[in-house]
């Protein structure tokens, strides 16, 4: 197991989008361990391989509050949305920066599990906005493209003031 380093804006590199796995082999599967370890340490409740540098679409997430409840999402996809939630939402690539974002309230996300499986997944809640999330990650973007460039600016100048 090894911790990756976690990509913070304004790195170029978190703007790529991601490739689709096609290979589900052992590499995928140290892939997907060594970023359950990063997650839990940051510590945070879900990870896209964008963000640690690796352009595949593979992400891990725990929404649980005992860290045993570990879900891994490869090649996502939202086949269904309804409604609208807002969520006051964090990212590990955005340090120290919290905003409310407006996203789909019940989502429904098909995807394979590391052996290659496909299955389909209907989340409402913190779930539905973490999926959200981190398909966002693996097309290039992060939650402060949601907000009004105002917010966005606000935002920006906060991130670059403790920085300093
Ligand atoms: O740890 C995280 N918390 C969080 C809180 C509200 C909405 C989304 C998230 S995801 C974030 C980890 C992260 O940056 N994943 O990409
Ligand atoms: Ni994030």
């Amino acid at each position: 197991m090894a911790l990756l380093e976690i990509l913070t804006i304004p790195d170029p590199k978190l703007k790529t989008k991601a490739e689709k796995v096609t290979q589900f082999d052992a590499d995928l599967q140290r892939l997907t361990e060594d970023m359950f370890e990063t997650m839990y340490a940051a510590p945070g409740i879900g990870l896209a391989a964008t963000q640690v540098d690796v352009h595949k679409r593979v992400v891990v997430m725990d929404i649980s509050e005992n860290n045993d409840e570990p879900r891994v999402f490869i090649n996502p996809v939202i086949t269904e949305k309804d409604g609208i939630q807002t969520y006051e939402e964090g990212c590990l690539s955005v340090p120290g920066i919290y905003a409310k974002v407006k996203r789909a309230n019940q989502i429904t996300v098909s995807f394979q599990d590391v052996q290659g499986e496909t299955h389909a997944l209907t989340a409402d809640g913190l779930l539905a906005v973490c999926v959200q999330h981190e398909i966002d990650h693996l097309n290039g973007i992060v939650f402060l493209d949601h907000l009004s460039a105002l917010k966005r600016k606000m935002a920006l100048k906060k991130l670059a003031a403790a920085a300093n």
